[in-house]
């Protein structure tokens, strides 16, 4: 009886560990979600006071972290949704990290782009940043510099590091940069801004948008965090970009030298600069040594400087090199305009002020039309002549859009000062 029972037990434990062994062969064979790599706290964007960044954790270089990221710009995303992802379900779907592959950034230029935003404004920068990395900067992460007059929130922060591939910063203007000069008749601004009122000159009654031309005429290249750069991109909210840069123009700059560069160009409204040119005129008697032989003084007059005509380059675009803005041409002249106070007793605005100082004090080889960079602020297109350039480059603009040769534009004038040949098609663009 007890031999009987223990051939039975030991029967039983033969089909015990055979089942087990079965057990574990099936099991190993059953796919497994990947366990993420990537680390789960701790990071936060360039300029945040808390905890390490992106850059000191060493996620700039591309194809790190288990290969499952591949840019900077994917590691903010990730980080970004602030999913602490040792905790996420296995199978909710990752974000769409990597956009396409990166290129060296060896060779990279002393560049960033620049925003001047209100907290209000990010809904529509975000807009013209999304335009940005696509078109260009997914491939070259430069980085971008945001000034405010206010500090900045922590969501315009999260969101904006968020979508750029590059370092971002986050600087506030000082006082002294966005406010009255002491020299300056409040009384007498007041009442300016009153008569413009009633003339419904667009902006005449605005105290704030009267410091962000002085601002961006005057200091936002002379901003501590702008000393760390030679080239700067401006970019305004809601713009568009219409076509694949598929090189760098930082680069492109250097490469020519070129100083500064536009899209866009047209006459400024007479009754917000009716004595800009006077104290034009006063700066150039001062300082004749900042006026540079063969410059573009022709495309700003027509009458050998006497008067002006009005003409400028948009400035919502930019490409240009801050050196030169930092330079005693270009200090001196704001120096003079900001003591005669038009920025308040009129309403002078940043593009024509950067415009008469580009056309005096650089040769005119070096101010660049960028047709490639196909662009839109509001109400304005610039959309490349001819049907080929545009499929090559990928771009969605309609062409009936473009604003390069209506009557309005004065870039046929800078076409015709350089002695440049218009593209094939240009003359059915006129009107
Ligand atoms: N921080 C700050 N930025 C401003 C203010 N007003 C305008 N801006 C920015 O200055 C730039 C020009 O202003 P915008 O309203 O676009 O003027 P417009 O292009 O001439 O119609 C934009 O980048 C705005 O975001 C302001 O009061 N504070
Ligand atoms: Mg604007």
């Amino acid at each position: 009886m007890a031999a009987g029972s223990s051939r039975i037990l030991r029967y039983l434990l033969f089909a015990f560990f055979g089942v087990m062994v079965l057990y574990f062969i099936s099991s190993s064979s059953i796919p497994r979600p990947p366990i993420p790599a990537i680390p789960t706290e701790g990071f936060h964007w360039k300029g945040s006071t808390e905890g390490p960044t992106v850059d000191e954790v060493g996620g700039e270089k591309p194809g790190a972290l288990n290969g499952q990221i591949t840019s900077t710009a994917a590691v903010k995303a990730s980080v970004a949704s602030s999913q602490p992802l040792g905790t996420a379900a296995p199978m909710t779907p990752k974000p769409t990290l990597g956009l396409s592959p990166t290129v060296s950034t060896e060779g990279k230029m002393n560049a960033t782009f620049v925003t001047l935003a209100r907290n209000s404004d990010l809904w529509e920068i975000v807009k013209s940043i999304r335009q940005v990395e696509d078109r260009f900067n997914r491939n070259y992460h430069y980085d971008w510099v945001f000034l405010n007059d206010k500090p900045f929130d922590s969501t315009f922060k999260k969101v904006t590091s968020a979508l750029i591939s590059g370092t971002t910063h986050y600087e506030e203007i000082p006082e002294e940069h966005w406010s009255y000069p002491d020299f300056i008749d409040q009384e007498r601004a007041r009442k300016v801004r009153e008569e413009m009122a009633e003339k419904k000159i667009i902006y005449g009654d605005s105290v704030s948008y009267r410091h962000m031309c002085r601002f961006e005429s005057g200091f936002f290249f002379r901003q501590p965090i702008m000393n760390k750069f030679e080239w700067y991109w401006r970019v305004e909210p809601s713009i568009e970009l219409y076509c694949d840069i598929a090189y760098d123009p930082f680069k492109f700059m250097a490469d020519n030298k070129k100083k500064y560069s536009f899209v866009l160009s047209l006459y400024e409204y007479v009754e917000t600069i009716e004595t800009l040119w006077d104290s034009t005129k006063t700066y150039m008697q001062k300082h004749p040594e900042h006026l540079v032989k063969g410059n573009a003084m022709k495309w700003l007059s027509d009458d050998d400087g006497e008067s002006y005509n009005h003409c400028h380059f948009w400035s919502n675009f930019e490409i240009g090199n801050l050196n030169w803005l930092r330079s005693p041409a270009y200090i001196d002249f704001f120096e003079q305009l900001d003591k005669d106070g038009g920025f308040f007793y009129e309403r002078w605005g940043d593009a024509p002020v950067h415009s008469i100082a580009a056309a005096l004090t650089l040769k005119k080889e070096e101010i660049h039309f960028f047709n490639d960079i196909a662009y839109y602020h509001v109400p304005f297109t610039h959309c490349p002549t001819g049907d080929q350039f545009r499929l090559d480059h990928k771009c969605h603009c309609n062409p009936k859009d473009n604003f390069d040769w209506k009557g309005y534009s004065c870039t046929t004038r800078w076409f015709d000062l350089n002695k440049m040949a218009k593209p094939e098609g240009w003359e059915d663009e006129k009107n």
